[in-house]
């Protein structure tokens, strides 16, 4: 029996360019930010409205509507950071938790069997775990040193997600933190199935050229 939501090729396809916001990263509206991305041909979406400056409440609930409606335009999954009950109000495309969230097992039974679930794991027991709690990808983080997300673990490099790789880890993985155009080669050449960025998009002159460039690093065309 599969518990899974999506079949691995469909996930891995979709981690690719798996661009993370909310609107504490956006220096515009993120709704503008996200309109750019896809166009850019971001592959997958995380709302991740979190720390001092997020939104909360109605606020982000409007928001997080939005966002949603612009992802399924593009037929770009719309994932839901640590907020079970905002994905299931939404009946968004799955939901992200860290280690310290929701547990994984919990979300996979609240949303049934056909959503994407996503869990950060820092170690091979953590990725194993998630698999049995029925993940359908693992993020894996920082791989470079990170301004997006203050309580980040110690930096992995490249090297870490090799570590999963060679201790057998095979589900989809996408590694996280300080992606640039620069970098992104080589989270791929060490196994990832994609990266998953924030400020490298958010941040960057033009955001759907950003998002293109990620898009032909990750599809192998890229320059390396
Ligand atoms: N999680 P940027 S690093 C949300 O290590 C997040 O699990 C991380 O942002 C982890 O692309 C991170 O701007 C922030 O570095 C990623």
């Amino acid at each position: 029996m599969s518990r899974n939501g999506m079949d691995s090729e469909k996930v891995r396809a979709a981690l690719r360019v798996y661009f993370i916001a909310g609107s504490q990263d956006c220096l515009q509206n993120p709704v503008d930010v996200l309109k750019q991305a896809l166009a850019g041909g971001i592959t997958m979406f995380q709302f991740r409205e979190k720390g001092k400056a997020a939104r909360t409440g109605e606020q982000k609930l409007e928001l997080a509507k939005e966002l949603q409606a612009l992802c399924q335009s593009y037929g770009v999954p719309f994932i839901v950071n640590d907020d079970l009950e905002l994905a299931l109000a939404l009946d968004a495309d799955g939901v992200h938790v860290g280690q310290e969230d929701e547990l994984a097992s919990v979300v996979r039974e609240r949303m049934g069997p056909d959503k994407i679930l996503g869990v950060s794991a820092h170690t091979a027991q953590e990725a194993r775990q998630a698999m049995a709690d029925g993940a359908d990808y693992i993020g894996v983080g920082p791989i470079f040193p990170t301004q997006s997300k203050a309580d980040a673990k110690e930096v992995k490099g490249p090297e870490g997600i090799i570590e999963f790789r060679q201790s057998g880890i095979q589900l989809p993985i996408v590694g996280i933190g300080g992606i640039t155009l620069d970098n992104a080669h080589l989270v791929m050449q060490a196994g990832a199935d994609g990266v998953s960025v924030i400020s490298a998009i958010t941040h960057a002159t033009s955001i759907e050229e950003s998002a293109k460039r990620f898009s032909h690093i990750t599809s192998g065309n890229g320059i390396l």
